[in-house]
């Protein structure tokens, strides 16, 4: 899929009180704005026009913008994050996907929703059951994304220690290629797909992206890019030290469409 434009939200001045569970130390806030704009000027170098969310202090976590929203060609489903602080950051993102997109669709309460949890392979879309996304708001997306010509599975990660969001643990990076975590449940993955699988020693690489045909990876772990570059697909290794800190990987930092 083509990409021409996508949506970021920089970091807050208050960045470091969002949630996590990493026990890596609070993110420093400068090297986190320019970590930010590096993956800014990765997506532009990629071909996308942004559209910058103004940050906002009353979300700390507001940067990782991918959990507010999902798109698809013609529409946009707004998500209903399960924690409580992030619910209010889907306000900001509706508002700027209101002139984009012809059918906006809001998850509606008691669902919830973290577009972290929806991993799209085409027209078929893995949603994870995580501590944020239940089983109402999986159904709800699994329900409308049925009746626009998509089909769904849900993949349960609630036992996992590790893996907060499905995309934590799973990407698609197009050409029938799955990047697979070590603790990603495997069984409902689509077996004509090829599968990569990463190290454990490198499960936090799995969040990659694949933008215009260039594979956003994050920097630190040699074996993806090894196994991407045998296969021939083109990298390109962001700093995402700060942001992992705060739970967050490459594909969280955008929306795009
Ligand atoms: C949170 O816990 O919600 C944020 N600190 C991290 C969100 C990361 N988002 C993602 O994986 N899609």
């Amino acid at each position: 899929m083509t990409y021409t434009r996508a949506l970021v939200r920089a970091p807050t001045p208050n960045f470091a009180l969002g949630l996590t569970q990493a026990s890596e130390g609070p993110p420093r806030l400068d090297e986190a704005l320019l970590q930010h704009r590096h993956y800014c000027d990765a997506l532009r170098s990629c071909g996308l026009r942004l559209t910058e969310l103004a940050p906002d202090p009353a979300f700390p976590d507001g940067t990782f913008v991918e959990d507010t929203a999902l798109l698809f060609p013609g529409f946009a489903v707004i998500a209903r994050p399960g924690a409580e602080s992030r619910r209010g950051e889907t306000a900001s993102t509706r508002a700027a996907l209101q002139d984009l997109f012809e059918h906006l669709i809001a998850i509606e309460a008691p669902g919830t929703i973290d577009g972290g949890d929806v991993c799209v392979a085409e027209h078929h879309v893995y949603i994870g059951l995580s501590a944020r996304t239940n089983e109402a708001g999986a159904r709800q997306l699994a329900a409308l994304l049925g009746a626009r010509g998509y089909t769904s599975s849900l993949i349960d990660i609630r036992a996992s220690a590790t893996l907060l969001h499905l995309k934590s643990g799973l990407t698609y990076l197009g050409d029938a290629l799955l990047v697979v975590g070590p603790d990603t449940p495997r069984s409902t993955l689509n077996t004509d797909y090829d599968f990569l699988e990463i190290d454990p020693a490198e499960s936090y690489a799995a969040n990659c992206l694949n933008v215009n045909g260039q594979i956003l990876i994050a920097a630190g772990y040699p074996h993806l890019a090894e196994q991407l570059e045998q296969r021939g697909r083109r990298t390109r290794v962001l700093a995402m030290s700060e942001f992992r800190k705060m739970d967050g990987g490459l594909t969280c930092l955008s929306l795009r469409f």
